[in-house]
């Protein structure tokens, strides 16, 4: 142990908090078990928390699209499907098609948190999300950018509400399902 293996160590470390724990266990331990403490570090081993690790590398973000079946709920006649891709690595572009439903109705939506059935959190903030306003025919195609990181594991759902003034009911709802575009 000298000086040299000493710099070669901190040269390998590319985070403070990792230099913090290095500077510690000198203090704490002494010189020759804190460069050991350091060789360990690089390779993670014992009592190092392991860094979660997403289902999906990282790097692959731009090719995630999670995909849902909307399916009529509480006696409706809507039917569609929601998309959600990286719109960059904050937010998260969303595309929603639905079909049957009233002409002229405004379709409160958002994912959730969850599977349908669950009474799961909107994912992001509820006044993100334009709601769903279906044409005299029936269908409305939405996109929205969506203000929240595209998630890269979990259980989410998109849910269709009834109406702005009928939020406990819903007229749609599917399970998103993660793949890739
Ligand atoms: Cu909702």
């Amino acid at each position: 142990m000298n000086r040299l293996g000493v710099s070669l160590c901190r040269t390998g470390y590319s985070n403070t908090h990792a230099m913090r724990r290095h500077v510690v266990l000198v203090t704490l331990v002494g010189y020759a078990l804190a460069v050991g403490a350091c060789a360990t570090a690089r390779q993670p081993a014992g009592p190092t928390p392991p860094v979660p690790r997403p289902a999906v590398p990282a790097q692959a973000l731009e090719s995630v699209q999670w995909t849902a079946s909307l399916v009529p709920e509480g006696g409706s006649t809507v039917t569609g499907s929601a998309t959600l891709i990286a719109a960059d690595s904050q937010q998260t572009g969303a595309t929603v098609t639905l079909t049957g439903a009233a002409p002229g109705a405004i379709h409160p939506w958002h994912v959730h948190a969850g599977r349908c059935g669950d009474n799961g959190p909107i994912v992001g903030p509820a006044a993100a999300y334009p709601p769903l306003t279906a044409g005299s025919d029936g269908t409305v195609t939405l996109t929205a950018t969506l203000p929240f990181p595209t998630p890269m594991s979990g259980s989410f759902y998109v849910n269709v509400h009834r109406s702005p003034a009928e939020m406990s009911a819903l007229v749609a709802c599917g399970n998103l399902a993660i793949g890739t575009r």
